[in-house]
């Protein structure tokens, strides 16, 4: 595995003691470091503004009490998350407009197929938009009915501060940093680890020219045929 040396991902190398790092990530934990040169993360985010304009991005609300979440979301592929008063849950249809997502880039579905070593296609793309002020708690990725697929993460523009976690709530976590191009694979006992993104550090890229951060998630949410 490439690039696991604690600077840049807070994991040692297996074996090396490094105080305030992890021992080791989360068996199948992969980070790509700058998978997408810059030409291609300009091709996906020509993609990702044609999705946007197709589902305009809109403010998911916490189950329950309706607080809204501070990231904006939208999705493409066949099934979107979505999340209101109701609670958490999948579904073909944006929640405001009632049109159905639009169709997922053809550079995602190329991604998947290089990085999921996984036998079928995504179903879901939940495009996550960051302003700096945006963050998103620790939480788990369990709405889905086929955990055998890996979710495969794409971060665009500004770098953000990720924070990962074990299978529990309270297991110790670690923090690391997502930029522009990286992409994570999240498979095996990672797939159900907690996560969340701390801090947006704008500033930090071109890519996107307002700042912010834009994180897409690739997902099969029914189980596999
Ligand atoms: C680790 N998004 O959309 S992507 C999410 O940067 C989400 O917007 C974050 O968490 C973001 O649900 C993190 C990296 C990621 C995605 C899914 C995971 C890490 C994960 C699932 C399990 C463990
Ligand atoms: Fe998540």
């Amino acid at each position: 595995m490439k690039d696991l040396s604690g600077a840049r991902t807070g994991f040692a190398r297996a074996g090396t003691p490094m105080k305030h790092h992890f021992d080791q990530p989360p068996e199948g934990f992969r980070i790509l470091p700058g998978r997408l040169d810059r030409p291609a993360q300009e091709a996906l985010l020509a993609d990702i503004r044609a999705v946007v304009e197709a589902a305009p991005p809109y403010r998911p609300q916490m189950p329950r009490t309706g607080k809204p979440f501070s990231v904006r979301m939208t999705n493409c592929g066949a099934l979107g998350w979505v999340s209101d008063r109701a609670g958490y849950r999948y579904q073909s249809v944006h929640p405001e407009t009632g049109r159905p997502w639009p169709p997922m880039p053809q550079a995602l579905m190329d991604l998947w197929r290089a990085v999921a070593n996984f036998p079928h296609p995504p179903e879901a793309c939940l495009v996550n938009l960051y302003d700096a002020d945006a963050k998103l708690g620790l939480h788990r990725d369990e709405d889905e009915d086929e955990f055998a697929a890996p979710v495969v993460s794409v971060s665009l523009g500004d770098t953000c501060l990720f924070r990962l976690g074990g299978l529990a709530r309270a297991d110790r976590t670690r923090s690391l940093r997502l930029s522009s191009g990286d992409v994570v694979v999240l498979g095996g006992a990672a797939r159900l680890a907690y996560h969340g993104v701390d801090r947006i550090y704008p500033g930090t890229s071109t890519l996107l020219p307002g700042g912010g951060r834009i994180n897409l998630t690739l997902r099969r949410v029914t189980p596999a045929p």
